[in-house]
């Protein structure tokens, strides 16, 4: 019997990548020396399109596939794929939702901790002899009990809250919608006096076309000197340029971030800048939750070719 086929656009660990090559016909992008060489090769024959939150599917990845009647996304954030030519094209989108959102969450407020108390900078101190010649690690700041102010209340979004109403903060959110006394948490609908409210501001909202830039200039800046971004959606939601600068002059206090435009070459001057947590945009990375998202992508592969109702569907 012959095995349907895909485009695999970029890797995933290896025990999902046996079970892709045992249920299909894999065309590993990924490994390709000469993509369009590839695509010119194997495009009409690919029938699905299997790729990750970050990479997607662009307009001209879909042209050289004329025949795919599917994109699966291995992620929640499908801002990568162009859906428009999709849904033109009756090309169906299905993506993994609900299994990261905890380990996503999670990291988050590590990263807010780390960043808070200075674990890695505490890290060094102590293997590099400071602790010893130096004395005493230069003071943190405090989290519980502060104010928290989350951009975008979706599942992730609700997940970083929950946790955070552990720590005793005070919570407040902007979201398209005031979702009335969701938990006593504050509705307030402007990023920028979100913003100016909170001394920890999350970044977790979907990215699209409509929230590019939402952290803009103004935002950064009522945050503040004394505040901090953490960011795990997508780095197209933060006015990188502005970010970057606010950091540099201190208009803007710290930032722990997962995601940046171009990754993985960062914008090298992130490298500098003593006041920014770095992380390689693995939020949803523990062995659990990629097993549940490969274990995902699979589901919607084989329900596409079977005919049968897709498990997550975008569209
Ligand atoms: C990545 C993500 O897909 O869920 C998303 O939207 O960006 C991530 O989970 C993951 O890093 C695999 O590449």
């Amino acid at each position: 019997m012959t095995k349907p086929v895909i485009l695999q656009v970029g890797a995933y660990p290896e025990q999902d990548q046996q079970l892709l090559d045992a249920a299909f016909t894999v065309h590993r992008l990924d490994l390709a020396h000469d993509r369009t060489a590839l695509l010119a090769k194997v495009g009409a024959d690919v029938q699905a399109i299997a790729t990750r939150g970050e990479l997607g599917a662009d307009h001209a990845m879909i042209d050289a596939c004329p025949n795919t009647g599917l994109v699966a996304v291995y992620g929640v954030g499908v801002d990568a794929v162009d859906l428009e030519i999709c849904r033109d094209r009756g090309i169906r989108v299905t993506n993994t939702p609900d299994v990261l959102t905890g380990d996503v969450a999670d990291l988050g407020v590590a990263m807010m901790l780390a960043q808070s108390r200075g674990v890695i900078g505490a890290d060094t101190w102590v293997r590099d002899g400071s602790w010893t010649g130096k004395g005493l690690y230069p003071l943190g700041r405090r989290v519980f009990g502060r104010k928290a102010g989350i951009l975008g209340l979706g599942r992730i979004g609700r997940a970083v809250a929950t946790r955070l109403a552990g720590f005793g903060m005070d919570i407040a959110y902007s979201d398209l919608t005031d979702m009335q006394n969701i938990k006593g948490w504050t509705f307030i609908a402007d990023p920028v006096d979100l913003a100016r409210h909170a001394d920890f501001l999350f970044v977790t909202l979907a990215a699209s076309p409509a929230t590019r830039h939402i952290v803009s200039k103004d935002v950064i800046e009522a945050v503040g000197p004394e505040g901090m971004i953490i960011n795990v959606s997508r780095a197209s939601n933060i006015d990188e340029q502005a970010l970057i600068a606010a950091l540099g002059d201190g208009r803007l206090g710290a930032a722990a971030l997962d995601v940046f435009e171009g990754e993985p070459a960062l914008d090298p001057r992130f490298l500098k800048l003593p006041n920014v947590l770095l992380q390689p945009h693995h939020a949803s990375g523990t062995v659990e939750t990629r097993k549940a998202m490969g274990q995902l992508l699979r589901d919607n592969l084989t329900a596409f070719f079977a005919g049968q109702d897709l498990p997550t569907p975008i569209q």
